[in-house]
C-alpha cells in the first residue's frame, strides 16, 4: 500500500517539496493528536482551562494542547511563513520562514470541540497558501479560497484518517495504530452526484434563509421518484460530517442566521473550515455554496471570518442554491 511519504514524494510543481513537508507536520500532528485525544480521560486532559476566548467560549485544554502541536510540527519544517489558528486571536509571522517557497497555513487545531467530553468524534482542518508576495498586514491579501493550493483535515474516528487534496483529486489515508504511518486506503475519491442524506442542526431553523427552510423541508417530504425523504445525520463535528458526505454523498450545511436579513451570520470559520473543505469536496467532484455564492469565491477580510456553507454532492448542491433562489 501506497504511505503518505511516497504520495506526496511523487506529487509535481515547484512547490511541491515545500508542500509535502507541511501536509506531512499536519499528519505528525494528527499522530499525536489521536494518541492524547486517546489517553485524555485518564491523565486529566477533558474539561476546560478556566479561560474563555475571544468569542466568549469556554477554551478547552484539548484545544490548547493541539494548537501547540500543530504549531511545533508546522515550525520544524521551516516553511510555515504565517500562521493562523482558530486557537490564536493574532496571525504568527516568522518572516526567517517565508523565504523561497514560505506558506500561509491556516487551521482549526479541533474541529467540533463540544464531542472532547463525551468522546465524540473531533478532527483538525488545514489550508495552505503560498505566501509569496504577501502582505501579512491585511487578510484581504490572501484572496479567495481559489488561491489555496493544499486542503485537507485528519478525522479522529475509530480510525485516525487524513484526507487532503493538492488540486489534483482528494485521496484518503488510514492511520495505522502500531506505527504511526498513514497509507492511501481512499485514492481519488468520487462523491457520489446525488445522495440520500444531510447533515443540520435544525435547532436552528428559526433564524433561517427561507429558502433553506423551503429546501430542508423539501428533502423531508417522502417522493420515491427523486428518493425522498432524505435521512438526517449530524454529529456535531464539521470534519465527521463532511466526511461522511465525501463518501456516502448529499449534504452538511451549516447556513447563515438571517435573523437580521441585512447582516447575514455564519457560524464556521471560512479561512480554517469552510474554504478548506469546499477544497476537499470540490476535488471530489462535489460543490461548495454559501447559498448564494461558489465558496471558493469569497474572499477574507478577517482572519476569523465566519461563513455560510452548504457542501455535497453537486446535484444536491445545485437544488440547494435554486431553493435559494425562488
Ligand atoms: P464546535 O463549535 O464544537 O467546534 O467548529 C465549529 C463546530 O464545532 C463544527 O465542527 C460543527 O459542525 C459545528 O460547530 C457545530 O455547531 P452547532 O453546535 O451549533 O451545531
Amino acid at each position: 500500500m501506497i504511505t503518505l511519504d511516497a504520495h506526496l514524494a511523487a506529487g509535481r510543481g515547484r512547490d511541491a517539496a515545500a508542500l509535502g513537508a507541511l501536509v506531512r507536520a499536519m499528519a505528525a500532528a494528527g499522530v499525536k493528536i489521536a494518541d492524547e485525544l486517546a489517553r485524555a480521560a485518564l491523565i486529566g486532559q477533558l474539561g476546560t482551562t478556566g479561560e474563555t476566548n475571544v468569542q466568549g467560549e469556554k477554551v478547552k485544554k484539548l484545544d490548547v494542547w493541539a494548537n501547540d502541536a500543530v504549531v511545533a510540527a508546522l515550525d520544524a519544517t521551516g516553511r510555515a511563513c504565517t500562521l493562523v489558528s482558530e486557537e490564536m486571536e493574532e496571525i504568527r509571522h516568522r518572516p526567517e520562514q517565508c523565504a523561497g517557497a514560505g506558506f500561509v497555513v491556516c487551521f482549526d487545531p479541533v474541529d467540533g470541540s463540544s464531542n472532547l467530553d463525551v468522546n465524540g468524534t473531533v478532527g483538525t482542518i488545514f489550508s495552505l497558501r503560498p505566501s509569496r508576495g504577501w502582505d501579512p498586514a491585511g487578510p484581504a491579501a490572501l484572496g479567495s479560497g481559489k488561491e489555496q493550493i493544499a486542503a485537507g483535515y485528519v478525522m479522529y474516528g475509530p480510525a485516525t484518517t487524513l484526507v487532503y487534496t493538492a488540486g489534483s483529486g482528494t485521496h484518503g489515508f488510514t492511520m495505522d495504530r502500531a506505527t504511526g504511518e498513514f497509507f492511501l486506503t481512499h485514492p481519488d475519491i468520487r462523491i457520489p452526484k446525488k445522495g440520500k442524506v444531510y447533515g443540520i442542526n435544525e435547532g436552528n431553523i428559526s433564524t433561517w434563509h427561507p429558502g433553506q427552510r423551503a429546501f430542508v423541508e423539501y428533502l423531508r417530504t417522502p417522493d420515491k421518484a427523486s428518493g425522498r425523504p432524505y435521512s438526517l445525520r449530524y454529529s456535531g463535528a464539521m470534519v465527521a460530517d463532511v466526511h461522511r458526505t465525501l463518501l456516502d454523498g448529499g449534504l452538511f450545511m451549516y447556513p447563515a442566521d438571517m435573523r437580521d436579513p441585512a447582516k447575514p451570520k455564519g457560524k464556521l470559520r471560512l479561512l480554517y473550515e469552510v474554504a478548506p473543505m469546499a477544497m476537499v469536496v470540490e476535488q471530489a467532484g462535489g460543490r461548495a455554496s454559501t447559498g448564494t455564492e461558489r465558496v471558493l469565491d469569497v474572499k477574507a477580510s478577517e482572519y476569523h471570518q465566519r461563513a455560510a456553507i452548504i457542501v455535497g454532492s453537486p446535484d444536491d448542491v445545485a437544488l440547494a442554491e435554486e431553493f435559494y433562489r425562488r
